[in-house]
């Protein structure tokens, strides 16, 4: 052990170099050491707050339609700096670029895809309040000649053919958390030192859990089993679920899911048809399957409600999924509520007011 702990780069070198995995070529541990160093530049940025000069909005739109703040801007600048020259890349994927990011010709190009999303919840900004950064590895694939760019259909691949995933969440302290596929383990930056130290190793999700997190202004669009949990949620001690339950919203799925990495829970941005040409609200490169990943190698569950999200088959770059991840055994029940109503043996939700006991129906004959 090092003084001051285990570092991200001993960490790396111990888990990835001396134990190399088939799947994996080598320099994964030095790719990830640069989006390590994106990070701690990020944070930085992030923590000089107003007086960094880089608050408020952009003039420019992104690829998904959405205002960009400034930091979004920068944020994907560092993303790119810090990766792009080491010669491991092929090419990169954002939330803030609409094509596949070609390495420069001054750099080589190696065996390795990165996708990622510099700033998440970048809506928090104004407030102060918790952001996040959202990356995801893959190898190129087979078909891609080496030293060939990327183009769109390397990077659409099934989420279980990653081979790194992680986030940083840049809260009261910021914590980079990561998988290589031997469980999710959790890093905190030593502000001083600049070093990210292993604080949380091998983090399990609790199978249970009292907590839920939706934004439920959006409950009018929510399909009826999504809608048949969360009222049974509400109904607390005195529904059928028999105890009481707690919700939380954030606006930012990093803050969400280092929560339920942290003590369970359950995190859901599910279909919806508040805008019925879109499937949901997240990404699946840079959000929901790099998640997702972090997820399962902590030992809980993520789904869209009807399939596992690291088994969907993306067909665009910036498609959305519907994401409702956390603790295992809230997961296959909402899985299970929405294969019932499939089946049609689920009856589709009615609101209380209208059912026996309502407002407006005669008093039930006792
Ligand atoms: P931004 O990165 O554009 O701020 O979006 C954040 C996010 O994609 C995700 O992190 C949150 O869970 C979700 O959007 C919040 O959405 P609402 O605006 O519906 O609260």
């Amino acid at each position: 052990m090092l003084d001051g702990g285990t570092t991200l780069s001993k960490f790396l070198i111990d888990t990835l170099d001396r134990n190399p995995s088939p799947v994996q070529a080598s320099g994964l541990s030095a790719l990830l050491i640069d989006v390590a160093a994106s990070i701690k530049t990020i944070s930085a940025q992030l923590t000089k707050g107003a007086l960094g000069g880089n608050y408020g909005s952009a003039t420019t739109i992104n690829t998904h339609g959405e205002e960009q703040k400034k930091l979004d801007i920068a944020t994907n600048d560092i993303f790119l700096q810090h990766c792009e020259w080491d010669g491991l890349l092929a090419g990169m994927v954002s939330e803030e670029m609409e094509d596949v990011y070609a390495i420069p010709p001054a750099y080589p190009r190696g065996e390795y895809l990165l996708a990622f999303d510099p700033l998440d919840g970048s809506s928090n900004i104004d407030i102060n309040g918790v952001v996040g950064s959202i990356f995801s590895v893959l190898r190129v694939p087979a078909g891609l000649k080496a030293g060939a760019a990327a183009i769109d259909s390397a990077f659409l691949r099934p989420g279980y053919e990653q081979v790194a995933a992680g986030y940083a969440v840049y809260g009261p302290s910021t914590m980079l958390v990561i998988s290589v596929g031997n469980g999710t383990h959790g890093f905190t930056l030593d502000r001083e030192v600049g070093n990210f130290v292993l604080t949380h190793s091998d983090i399990r999700i609790p199978e249970d859990t009292g907590e839920f997190a939706i934004n439920a202004s959006n409950e009018r669009f929510w399909e009826p089993p999504v809608r048949r949990y969360v009222q049974e949620c509400k109904d607390g001690r005195s529904g059928c679920r028999e105890r009481d339950f707690n919700m939380r919203w954030i606006a930012s799925m990093v803050a969400e899911v280092h929560r339920i990495l942290m003590r369970g829970g359950v995190f859901m941005y599910p279909r919806d048809f508040k805008t019925p040409a879109m499937q949901g609200r997240l990404r699946l490169l840079y959000e929901a399957s790099p998640m997702s990943f972090l997820v399962e190698q902590a030992g809980g569950m993520s789904t869209t409600g009807r399939e596992r999200i690291l088994d969907v088959q993306p067909r665009a770059l910036h498609e959305r999924v519907p994401v409702i991840l956390g603790s295992k055994n809230e997961v296959e029940r909402i899985a299970r509520y929405h294969a019932d109503y499939d089946r049609g043996e689920d009856k589709p939700y009615t609101s209380p007011l209208f059912n026996k006991r309502s407002l407006f129906l005669p008093e039930a004959p006792v």
